[in-house]
């Protein structure tokens, strides 16, 4: 059995531990739209959080970066008066960054320079970046356009988001490996990310959805939203500003019956409805990682393919 899963960061981190225990081949198709150049180093969150996640290298506490992690060439940097001075890039964190910058200037795509970081982190399933291409996520605040982490991280998303532009989306080409995977899947996923920044960039990569919809496997989403709010982060202010209401229905609604064969909500929104797609209620808490495998085993059972 091939399993492809669209994840984010934390939560496409945390819900990927549960899929890597199916132990079948696994591909993770992760958002690039938070990526950032700070410093000249090339940043990808998402792709960071799942690589050190499923490594067991990540700061599961803080939700982004490195365990044991130093903060002294940030310090550094703040005394330089190097902006950006409000993104923590932490010592080991930019280790990473080092080297994927270097790999991409000597002309490197993203998905090899991935593939390399994950020769040392051992992820147990691969990992795509949706787009070789740059696709990057910006907030339409007061009438002009900041890089998402600047809204998320600088402001933290308190000022009001007008909507959402991936940015170079349009012109992007689906990452190498990323539609031969989707095509050869038995089974596709949505993890439950925000639906706004994380899986949303992934699906305007003109193509991937076109090939989800097309590919012979059934596909299952997970709501990240559990009795009208989300279990951590900001999926609650994107989707106000998109104007969709935070709940478990409403984004099974936005993802829509052409691309969903099966919605998985938690048992406190067992009253849910999406019209055109199954929907089964159980405890969407990725507690720990038999928590999370078990709500893996239930998606697959949704799919019918237990
Ligand atoms: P980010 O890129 O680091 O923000 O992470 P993702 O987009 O992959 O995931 C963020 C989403 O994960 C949020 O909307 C949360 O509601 C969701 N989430 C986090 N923990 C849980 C959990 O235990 N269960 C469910 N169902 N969703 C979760
Ligand atoms: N989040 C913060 O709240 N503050 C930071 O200074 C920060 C730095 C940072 C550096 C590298 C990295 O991979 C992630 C980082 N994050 C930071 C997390 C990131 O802003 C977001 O949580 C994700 O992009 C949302 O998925
Ligand atoms: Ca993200």
């Amino acid at each position: 059995m091939h399993v492809v899963v669209l994840a984010g960061g934390i939560g496409g981190a945390r819900f990927l531990q549960g899929v890597r225990e199916l132990g079948v081949e696994v591909t993770a198709v992760v958002n690039t739209g938070d990526d950032v150049t700070m410093h000249g180093l090339r940043i990808c969150p998402d792709l960071d959080s799942v690589m050190y996640t499923l490594g067991g290298g990540a700061d599961a506490e803080r939700g982004w970066g490195r365990t044991g992690e130093s903060w002294v060439v940030k310090e550094e940097l703040a005394a330089y008066g190097a902006e950006p001075t409000w993104f923590g890039l932490g010592d080991k964190d930019v280790a990473t960054h080092l080297v994927r910058t270097r790999m991409l200037a000597a002309g490197n795509p993203l998905s090899t320079v991935t593939a390399a970081l994950c020769d040392r982190w051992k992820p147990g399933v691969r990992l795509l970046p949706m787009s070789d291409d740059r696709v990057e996520t910006h907030v339409v605040t007061g009438g002009q356009a900041i890089h998402f982490q600047e809204w998320w991280v600088r402001h933290r998303g308190q000022i009001p988001a007008e909507r959402f532009v991936f940015t170079g989306a349009a012109e992007a080409r689906p990452g190498a490996g990323v539609l031969d995977a989707i095509a050869s899947a038995d089974l596709i996923l949505l993890a439950p990310s925000n639906p706004v920044v994380s899986i949303a960039p992934i699906l305007a990569v003109p193509g991937i959805r076109e090939a989800m919809v097309a590919a012979s496997a059934p596909v299952v989403g997970v709501s990240p939203i559990i009795g009208g709010a989300p279990v951590r982060g900001m999926a609650d202010k994107c989707l106000a500003a998109i104007d969709v209401e935070v709940s478990a229905g409403a984004v099974g609604a936005i993802y829509g019956s052409d691309l969903l064969d099966g919605w998985l909500v938690d048992e406190t929104d067992a009253d849910t409805t999406v019209e055109g797609v199954p929907v089964r209620s159980r405890p969407l808490w990725m507690s720990d990682t038999a928590a999370t495998a078990a709500i893996v085993r239930d998606a697959v059972d949704l799919a019918g393919l237990s």
